[in-house]
């Protein structure tokens, strides 16, 4: 049952439920209404979904046959990876990894709720210890979002074990877009990369198309621009503490393999992903911060 969160002269936070028609499972989120946007968050994953400025399209994308499921990952919106992206290189074959860490699949609790004439401040908290050989660690995760004109991420990530650990992380950032082919992102044209496809060698790139398949890691910490033209907007998105910008698509062939993203879903979506993607340090007792902020305008 829906349950009112927050309402104020400002704003309405309501509890949903996320759920496939044919599952049994389902996972409690947030919908958020304010005069400036509507948006959606899944406590699992701590994952924000939706992100609809007034006036304007979703500025995320969000599959169809997006699982909610316990152990899968809700592919859309913004995936947390974390305490590391991709395979991680020190998984053995006895102690296997799943891609993009543990944060997820597990379930954020919210901690504060807020609005004002400006948007709608949560706060969510995720915490543990010895989740997985890999990464034992005590940590918590403190996510601040801010839904307003614009959406400010901001992730910080607290050793609270007494030896020294190492992270990486991606925002995993799916946007919504006409067509990857008719999108430009013209920030990246010239900035080095590691092309995942191939063999990680580092080229210099001229000009920049997203159309899939493409996995690469930019070397820039630059604000990004997606230029889509036939939606005229643009969707700006500035980056702190992280040092690469991934670029992926998984274009067709690769998309339909892959059961949790519907039929042509792949020509909806860039991902463009504001991540550390070298071990960074995570020293004990302390804190690090990464954050986003995306915005959007009509060209
Ligand atoms: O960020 C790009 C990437 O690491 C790709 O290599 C691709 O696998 C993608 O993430 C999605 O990963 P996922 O585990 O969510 O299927």
């Amino acid at each position: 049952m829906k349950k009112i969160l927050l309402d104020n002269s400002f704003a309405q936070v309501t509890s949903m439920t996320l759920c496939q028609s044919s599952a049994t499972e389902s996972f409690e989120g947030l919908n958020i209404s304010h005069p400036h946007c509507q948006a959606q968050v899944s406590l699992y994953g701590g994952q924000v979904l939706s992100f609809k400025p007034t006036g304007h399209k979703d500025v995320l994308w969000l599959s169809e046959l997006a699982c909610y499921q316990s152990g899968k990952a809700i592919r859309g919106g913004i995936p947390i990876c974390w305490p590391w992206f991709g395979a991680n290189d020190k998984q053995t074959n006895a102690v296997k990894s799943s891609n993009h860490g543990f944060a997820r699949q597990l379930f954020w609790q919210v901690e504060t709720l807020g609005a004002d004439e400006r948007g709608v401040t949560i706060t969510l908290v995720l915490s543990g210890e010895n989740q997985h050989p890999i990464w034992p660690n005590a940590y918590q995760l403190r996510q601040t979002l801010f839904f307003g004109k614009s959406f400010k991420q901001t992730l910080a990530m607290t050793n609270l074990s007494q030896q020294d650990a190492q992270y990486t992380a991606a925002l995993h950032s799916y946007f919504g877009v006409s067509n990857p082919g008719k999108v430009n992102v013209d920030t990246l044209t010239g900035v080095n990369y590691c092309d995942k496809l191939t063999d990680g060698s580092s080229i210099q790139q001229q000009s920049v198309s997203c159309i899939g398949e493409i996995d690469r890691e930019y070397h820039s910490s630059e604000k990004m621009v997606i230029v889509d033209n036939d939606w005229q907007r643009q969707i700006e998105i500035v980056s702190n503490n992280c040092q690469q910008w991934v670029l992926w698509n998984p274009g067709v062939e690769l998309a339909n393999t892959m059961a949790d993203i519907h039929s042509g879903g792949e020509q909806q979506y860039v991902c463009l992903e504001a991540a550390n993607t070298a071990w960074q340090a995570l020293p004990a007792g302390q804190t690090v911060i990464i954050s986003q902020e995306i915005s959007v305008t009509n060209l």
